[in-house]
Parts: structure tokens; sequence; C-alpha cells
């Protein structure tokens, strides 16, 4: 690849830090908000209710306001956190009922420019390294498709989906629900891929992947490089080396042409566009994974001792109805429905409350089960009486762990899975 897989045409924002502070004014574009007066504002909290609106598609639309790298989402499904690199939310009522979260609605996290459209015009030509085997070699996307197949749903979720709930000002990207999706990958298990070449070499711990961004010069690669580590034993189970996603090519801004995937870790541990899959004795040296992404107290500085994002934590939170401040909710029968999963588990059991956790009910898991790294839609059959609800859902995993009241408490404002702070207040009329 060449230095030029980089657009260098935009300004980028390449900061050290890879969840760095976003800028306060914080834009959401509601192209429901035009269908407000004509009824179709009704149906938004179905998460259908934009699609007719939206540019969804590869054609241009001169009207759109999210960056170029954007241009396939839906637009009043997403929150816009920052342009360059591109940081996209989807709205909590955007989140459809019927499990898979579209491409379309798919949050983005970039922590560098999204590289040249051209890395995907040969997909199959795409090259990575593998590294830290006993035979190491550089295999073609083309050659991988012919190594084994496989396919995985799962929850994408960013290590700091929730931050927008901490209170102490946590920097970094201020997301509330929707630094998270539930997606279909398809690829090659990445054991398979190992064991053509010998298997690891003697001594390895992890398994260090490296995004295939190239880095701006004059700065320290390891400030800036997308690069993180995960246990070897993790690695030799369940990754994937991914080259399709939700049914297509994996689009660029998501990864493509070749992605790798770690279900049931956080989003940071799913390398985009990689290039180099090691495995190591040690973890990386970059930032993303020496300090970045640490569980840490409020007030301490990183350390590498300090637990990292690794393994997702179970969670859940209701996605409607009432979910957008400009909806209103009717009094009488509602159903109330939300996403659930277990983290590195499968998900048990889920409980809703419409009176702020005085009261709770068992909810029912629906539709298919997509296995246990998915995330499954709930619902809860409900009266509602007029007045203040504070809706929320406490979802419980195989190994019996339940999400908590309150969150932990953490410098960076990771792993968020307070079911209080994800409660959604509705005023029901
Ligand atoms: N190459 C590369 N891979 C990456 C990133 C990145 O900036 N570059 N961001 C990571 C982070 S922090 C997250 S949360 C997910 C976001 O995935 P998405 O943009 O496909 O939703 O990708 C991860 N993989
Ligand atoms: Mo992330």
């Amino acid at each position: 690849m060449s230095n030029s897989s980089v657009d260098h045409r935009r300004k980028a924002v390449v900061t050290a830090d890879h969840e760095k502070p976003e800028r306060p004014d914080r834009r959401r574009f509601l192209m429901r908000s035009a269908a407000a007066g004509t009824g179709l504002a009704a149906i938004g909290t179905t998460g259908i209710g934009s699609v007719a609106l939206a540019a969804d598609g590869a054609q241009a639309d001169d009207t759109s306001k999210l960056p170029a790298a954007a241009r396939r989402k839906d637009e009043g499904a997403m929150i816009l956190h920052g342009e360059n690199p591109i940081t996209l939310e989807t709205s909590r009522s955007a989140v459809t009922t019927s499990g898979i979260t579209p491409s379309s609605r798919l949050f983005i996290r970039n922590n560098l420019p999204v590289p040249d459209e051209k890395i995907v015009a040969d997909r199959d030509a795409w090259e990575v390294t593998i590294d830290g085997v006993k035979k190491p070699r550089t295999i073609s996307l083309r050659e991988l498709k012919t190594m084994g197949l496989t396919s995985v749903a799962m929850v994408l979720q960013c290590a700091g989906n929730g931050r927008g709930f901490f209170e102490h000002e946590a920097s970094g990207s201020q997301w509330r629900t929707g630094a998270s999706g539930n997606v279909v990958w398809s690829g090659v298990p990445l054991k398979n891929v190992v064991e053509a070449l010998g298997g690891p070499a003697d001594g390895m711990k992890y398994l260090t992947s490296t995004g295939g961004e190239v880095l701006p010069e004059g700065l320290d690669p390891d400030r800036i490089k997308v690069e993180r580590s995960i246990p070897l034993e993790k690695a030799l189970d369940d990754v994937l080396l991914a080259w399709e996603m939700n049914g297509e090519p994996i689009p660029l801004v998501h990864g493509g042409p070749l992605r790798v995937i770690v279900p049931g870790y956080y989003g940071c541990n799913n390398t985009k566009y990689a290039k180099r899959v090691a495995f190591t004795v040690e973890q990386s040296t970059s930032n993303m994974q020496q300090s970045s992404y640490r569980m840490r107290p409020i007030g301490e500085s990183s350390s590498p001792d300090q637990p990292t994002a690794w393994e997702m934590n179970v969670k859940s939170w209701v996605t409607g109805p009432g979910a957008d401040a400009d909806e209103g909710v009717q009094a009488g029968r509602q159903v109330i429905y939300g996403v659930a999963f277990g983290g590195y588990e499968p998900v048990e059991s889920v409980e809703v409350t419409t009176d702020g956790g005085k009261n709770w009910q068992k909810a029912e898991l629906y539709g298919p089960d997509l296995g246990r790294y998915a995330w499954r839609n709930f619902r809860l059959e409900v009266d509602l009486s007029a007045g203040n609800h504070v809706f929320a859902s406490r979802a419980t995993n195989g190994s019996g762990e339940t999400q908590p009241e309150q969150r932990v408490e953490n410098e960076r404002g990771y792993m968020n899975n307070s079911w209080r702070d994800h409660a959604l207040t509705v005023v029901v009329i």
C-alpha cells in the first residue's frame, strides 16, 4: 500500500489519544423533524420512521450534512459526534426491532481518517501479514477465502458506549446508547489460517492486530497507530478474519476489505483494514493498548497493569416507545421494547420497570436467537397511566451476572452497564 491510502485532502484531526474529547456542539440531524407535522413522526418509534426519507445507497446526496465517509448512513437515525476522524452514533429510537442493525444505521468510530477508497477497488488483492507463527507469511484475501468459512452474529460495541452518562466529564466521545449494533460477519476462522502456517511460534501469549491506515509522518507511530492485543487463547477460539458484513462486502468505513472480528470483546479489538495479525510475547506497545482502554479510578493516570477493554459485560436498554424527546406516548396499552446481550455470555433474561426500579416484570426475548454474542430484542406489554414514567431494563447473562444499578466510576468512562444510567424518562399523555 502506498502513502495515499489516507485521504490528505481533508484536514485530519490526529490525536495522540484514541478517545479524544469532542467539541461540545454535538449535532443531531433530525430529518425526522421534517416529518413531524405530517404524521410520519409517530412511526419513528418503530425504528423505521425515517427510512423513507433517508439517503441510503451509494449515490451522492447533495443535501446530506454527514461527512462523505458516512454517505450511506440513514441520516435521520444518526448522531454526529465528530467529522474527521468520523464518529457517528445510532440514535436510541433508531434501533430496529428485528434483530440485526442494518449497515445504514451502524455507528462509526474511526481513530484515524478512513483509508482511500482504492483499497476496496480490488478487495481480493488485499494482503495481510501473519506473523508470530511457525511459518509466517503474507496472504491475500483471495487465498484466505480458500482456507475456511464461517459466520457469527455479534454485538459490536465501543468500550466508551454510555460514557455520556458519567458525571465527571470523562474525556472522549459522549456516546449514550448508540455506539453499538448487532452485526453478522463472515470470513475465515483465524485458527484455520494459523494451523496452515504451523501454529503459533513458541512462547507467544497474545494476538496483536494492526489497522491498515497509513500513518502521518513525523509522529511517533505508537501514539497513533491502531493496534490491539488480545489473549492468544481467545484468538485461537472464535476469532475471524472477516470480509463480509450483513450480507455485503464490509463497507470501507467498517473495515473492508478485511477485519479482525473478536466476538464478545469490545469494539476497539475488532481491527479494521487488518494489515498485520501477529502472535506476540508481549502486548502491543501502542498507546491504544498501553494507556487507552484501561479501567482506572477517576483522577488516576493510566498504567498497563490496569484491566483493559476485552470481554464485554451484560447490558440492555429500552429503545422505545418515547425514545424521541418530541414523541408523546399515549396512555393505555403499549409495548415497551429494547435490546439485551450477555456480553461474553448469552443473555438469559431481562426485566423491565416503568417506575424507575420500584417494580420489575420479566420481559420476553423474541425473534431468532443468533447465538451467545448477539443481542436479542425484548418486549413487554404494559398498561400505562398518564404522567411521568421511568422505563428501564435489567438483563442477566448465562453466568448469572445482572446489570448493576450504578455504573463503575472510572476515569475514561468505559464499560457502563448501569441500568439506571440507561433509563428513559417518558411523559405519558
Ligand atoms: N483500523 C481501525 N480499526 C478500528 C478502529 C480504527 O480507528 N481503525 N476503531 C476501533 C474502535 S475504537 C471501535 S469502537 C470499532 C468501531 O467499529 P465501526 O466503526 O465499524 O462501528 O472499530 C475499532 N477498530
Ligand atoms: Mo471504540
